[in-house]
C-alpha cells in the first residue's frame, strides 16, 4: 500500500516557503538557546555485502540534513551522533553544553528499528521533568510512524512526535512550539501545550499521541501527508551538518567537542549528496515514486557545484555518492547539473577536477543519455549503480533487457564510467540455466564479461510504502518466524530470505551466497591481476588541474598502477565482504532448511487507534489499524 497522494497541484510547498521559515526561525533562535542531539540509529548486525563499507564510512545525509537545518535556523548547539561510530551511545547519559539537551531526535531506516526503539526507551528513562522532547524521523517513520509509540502497558515508552516528512515539517513544528513557549519553560512542556491546543493539526507530516492509560496512548493523531519542497536549492547548506559530528568513541555520553573540520574526511571519506529526488518509473515493490508524490525534485547545477567545492575545501571529501533515485530521470535537469560541473572542470577548479561521483540510474535512461555520457564523465561521474534487477524482465520491466543492459555497460565503460549492476533475485529465477540467460549465475557471468567490477544481489523483500507491501503479508508470502525465530527488522534487509513461496527457500538464500562467491573469488582475483577490467578510458587521468612539475613521472606511474590494480583490489574487498556476509546469513539458510516457517496472514499495523485531524482517516494507518471509535475499552 502506497502513501496516499495529496490533492493534485497541492503536492509541493509554495516556492520560497522553506526559505521563509528558516529565516523566521533565525530571528527567534537567540531567545531560546536550544541544545539538540540528533542520533542516527544503526544495527551492526546488518553489516555485510554489498554495503559493508558505505554503511559506516558514508556519513548519512538524513541526520546531516536535519543538523544543517537546525544550525541554519540559528540552533548552533547541535550534535549528530552516528551509532555506526558510537555503538554504546545512551541518550540517558548525553549532556551538551553541560546540560541534558532540550531536544533529542532520532533518524532511522526500517532495518535499524531495534536500536531506534532502544534509544527512545533509554531517553524515556530521563526524569520526566528534565526529559528532552523526543522527535523521530527518517525512512522508518515515513511509512510506519505508529511503531515509535509502544502499545505494551508492561513496557511503556514513546516518542513525543514522529515526523513523517522532511526539513520543512520539522522547522514548521519548531516554529509553532517556540511561538507559545514561555520563558524558562521546557520545550517539551511547550510541545504538550501546542499539541493539546490543536496547534499541531495544521502541520501535515506529524503523528503524535493523545491521552494515556497505563503508559499507553489512547490514540495517535496523523496530520496527513507532508507538502514537499520542490526546489531543492531551498534546503540548508549541507556543509553545516558536517561540523556537528560526534567523534567515534566507546562511551555512552558525548565528547566536549565535535570532530574538527580537518578530520571529518578521515572518518567519513564518502560524502552523500542530495542532487535529485524521485523517479518516473512505478516498480510495484518500490515506495519511492509515491513518497515523492510522483514529483521529481532537483538542485540546480550551480548550487551543487558550490556545495562540492566547499565540502572538498573544508573537509577534504572528494568521493561523493548522490542520494538520487534515478539521476538520469529528466534529461534536461541532468544536463544542467553535469554541464555546470564540467564547466568548472574545464576552468581548472581544483575541487571539481578532483572529485569522483557515484550515483544511481536506470538502464533505460542511461541509453537515452548515450551521446551525453562524455559530458557526464567530465562532470566527475565515475560509477553508476544500475537497477538491472533480473535482465530477463521476468520480475519487472523497466527497459532493462539483456541487450540493452550490455549496450549500456559498453557505452558507460567506453565513456570512462564504471557500471555497477544492482540485481534482484526472486523465487522464479533459477541459479543456473543451460539454454538461456535467465539464471542468476548466467547473468552475473554476462555482466562480469561486460565489465562489472562490483555488483550487488538482493532478495526481493517487503518494502513499506510500496504497492505490493500489504499483499505480501496478506497473501502469506512474508514470513513471521523461521525455525521459531521471529523475523525482526534487521533481517528485512534484502540479504535474508524473509518472503518467498519457494518450497525450499534455503536454496534461494544460498543462491545469493553462490552468486557472490561466483563473482568474488581467488580465481577471479588472479584473472583480475592479469587482465583487469578496471583499465577503462580516463581511469588513469590526471585529476590535478595544475600538475606539479616535480614527481610528474612518479604520479603517472602511480595513477597507471592504481587503475590497473583496482579490479584486483575490488576482488579482495569483495572476498572480505563475502566472509562477513556468510558469517551473518549462512545460519539463516540452515534455519530455513531445517525449521518450520510460519507466515504472516495480515500486515503489521498499529495496535493503538489512529485517526486523522477532524476525524479524517489516518494517512499512515495500514489495514487492520483500529480507529478511536472501534477501539475496545480497556476498563
Ligand atoms: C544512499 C542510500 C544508501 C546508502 C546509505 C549510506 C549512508 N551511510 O548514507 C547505502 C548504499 C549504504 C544504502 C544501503 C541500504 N539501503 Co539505502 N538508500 C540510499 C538512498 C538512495 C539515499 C539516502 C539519502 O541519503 N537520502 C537523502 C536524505 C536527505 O534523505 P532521508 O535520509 O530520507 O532524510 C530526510 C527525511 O527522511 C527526513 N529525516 C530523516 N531523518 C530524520 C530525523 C528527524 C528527527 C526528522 C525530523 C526528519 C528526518 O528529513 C531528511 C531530509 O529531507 C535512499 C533513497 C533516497 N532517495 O532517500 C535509500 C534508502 C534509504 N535505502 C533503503 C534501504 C532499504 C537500504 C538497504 C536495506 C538495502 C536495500 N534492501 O535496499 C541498505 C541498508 C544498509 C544498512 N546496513 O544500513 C530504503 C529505506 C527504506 C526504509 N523504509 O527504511 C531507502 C529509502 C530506499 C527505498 N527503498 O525507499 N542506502
Ligand atoms: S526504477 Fe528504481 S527508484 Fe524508480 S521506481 Fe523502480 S526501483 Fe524505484
Amino acid at each position: 500500500m502506497e502513501l496516499p497522494p495529496r490533492g493534485r497541484g497541492d503536492e509541493l510547498l509554495k516556492p520560497g516557503e522553506l526559505a521563509a521559515v528558516r529565516l523566521r526561525l533565525r530571528n527567534i533562535a537567540p531567545k531560546h538557546d536550544l541544545t539538540t542531539v540528533i542520533a542516527c540509529a544503526f544495527d551492526h548486525r546488518t553489516r555485510m555485502l554489498p554495503f559493508i563499507y558505505a554503511d559506516t564510512r558514508m556519513i548519512p545525509a538524513g541526520v546531516r540534513a536535519i543538523g544543517s537545518a537546525m544550525v541554519d535556523a540559528g540552533f548552533t548547539k547541535t550534535r549528530i551522533v552516528l551509532q555506526q561510530w558510537n555503538r554504546n551511545f545512551r541518550p540517558s547519559q548525553m549532556r551538551l553544553d553541560g546540560r541534558i539537551p532540550d531536544i533529542f531526535m532520532i533518524s532511522s531506516m526500517q532495518l535499524h528499528t531495534a536500536p531506534c526503539k532502544a534509544m527512545i526507551q533509554d531517553a524515556c528513562r530521563i526524569d520526566p521533568t528534565r526529559r528532552p522532547l523526543i522527535i523521530v524521523g527518517g525512512p522508518k517513520v515515513m511509512y510506519e510512524p505508529w511503531d515509535v509509540f509502544s502499545a505494551k502497558p508492561e513496557n511503556p515508552w514513546a516518542a513525543d512526535v514522529a515526523v513523517t516528512g522532511e526539513e520543512y515539517v520539522l522547522m514548521n513544528l519548531l516554529e509553532v512550539v517556540l511561538s507559545i513557549r514561555a520563558g524558562g519553560e521546557s520545550i517539551r512542556a511547550a510541545f504538550v501545550l501546542a499539541r493539546d491546543s490543536g496547534l499541531l493539526d495544521g502541520i501535515p507530516g506529524l503523528v503524535y499521541a493523545r491521552g494515556e492509560r497505563d503508559g499507553v496512548s489512547d490514540e495517535l493523531v496523523d496530520t496527513g501527508i507532508q507538502r514537499l519542497v520542490g526546489d531543492l536549492d531551498e534546503l540548508a547548506d549541507p556543509v553545516l551538518g558536517y561540523r556537528l559530528l560526534e567523534p567515534p568513541n566507546r562511551g555512552g555520553g558525548l565528547a566536549s567537542l565535535a570532530i574538527p573540520a580537518n578530520r571529518v574526511g578521515r572518518y567519513g571519506p564518502v560524502g552523500s549528496l542530495v542532487l535529485t529526488l524521485g523517479c518516473k518509473f512505478v516498480c510495484p515493490y518500490c515506495p519511492i515514486p509515491a513518497y515523492n508524490q510522483r514529483q521529481y525534485r532537483t538542485k540546480s547545477g550551480d548550487r551543487i557545484a558550490e556545495e562540492i567545492g566547499r565540502l572538498y575545501s573544508e573537509y577534504h571529501i572528494r568521493f561523493f555518492f548522490g542520494a538520487d533515485d534515478n539521476f538520469f530521470n529528466d534529461k534536461e535537469r541532468t544536463l544542467d547539473i553535469a554541464g555546470t560541473l564540467a564547466r568548472k572542470v574545464d576552468a581548472g577548479s581544483r575541487p571539481h577536477c578532483k572529485i569522483r561521483l557515484g550515483t544511481e540510474a536506470t538502464i533505460h535512461d542511461t541509453l537515452l543519455m548515450k551521446e551525453h555520457l562524455p559530458l557526464i564523465r567530465r562532470a566527475g561521474v565515475w560509477g553508476l549503480w544500475l537497477g538491472v534487477e533480473d535482465m530477463s524482465g521476468s520480475l519487472v520491466k523497466k527497459g532493462q533487457s539483456t541487450d540493452k543492459t550490455l549496450e549500456a555497460f559498453a557505452l558507460l565503460r567506453a565513456g570512462g564510467i564504471f557500471p555497477v549492476p544492482m540485481m534482484m533475485h526472486h523465487d522464479a529465477q533459477p541459479l543456473y540455466t543451460r539454454n538461456d540467460q535467465s539464471g542468476l549465475l548466467n547473468q552475473i557471468g554476462l555482466l562480469r564479461k561486460a565489465g562489472a567490477l562490483y555488483m550487488q544481489v538482493m532478495m526481493l523483500t517487503p518494502s513499506p510504502g510500496s504497492k505490493l507491501y500489504v499483499e505480501t503479508y496478506t497473501s502469506g508470502l512474508a514470513y513471521q518466524s523461521v525455525d521459531g525465530i521471529p523475523v525482526q527488522p534487521h533481517v528485512v534487509d534484502g540479504n535474508h530470505v524473509v518472503a518467498s513461496r519457494a518450497a525450499s527457500p534455503w536454496k534461494t538464500q544460498f543462491n545469493i551466497l553462490a552468486a557472490y562467491l561466483y563473482f568474488y573469488n581467488p580465481l577471479r582475483f588472479l584473472a583480475a591481476l592479469f587482465c583487469p577490467k578496471s583499465n577503462i578510458p580516463l581511469s588513469d587521468v590526471e585529476t590535478s588541474p595544475i600538475s606539479p612539475s616535480r614527481n610528474k613521472l612518479r604520479r603517472r606511474i602511480l595513477r597507471k598502477a592504481s587503475a590497473y590494480l583496482a579490479d584486483a583490489a575490488v576482488q579482495v574487498f569483495g572476498m572480505w565482504g563475502l566472509a562477513n556476509t556468510i558469517r551473518r546469513t549462512f545460519v539463516w539458510g540452515l534455519h530455513l532448511m531445517r525449521g518450520k516457517i510460519k507466515r504472516h496472514t495480515c500486515v503489521p499495523a498499529s495496535k493503538i487507534p489512529m485517526r486523522g485531524v477532524d476525524g479524517a482517516p489516518a494517512s499512515h494507518a495500514l489495514p487492520g489499524t483500529p480507529t478511536p471509535r472501534e477501539a475496545p475499552s480497556r476498563d
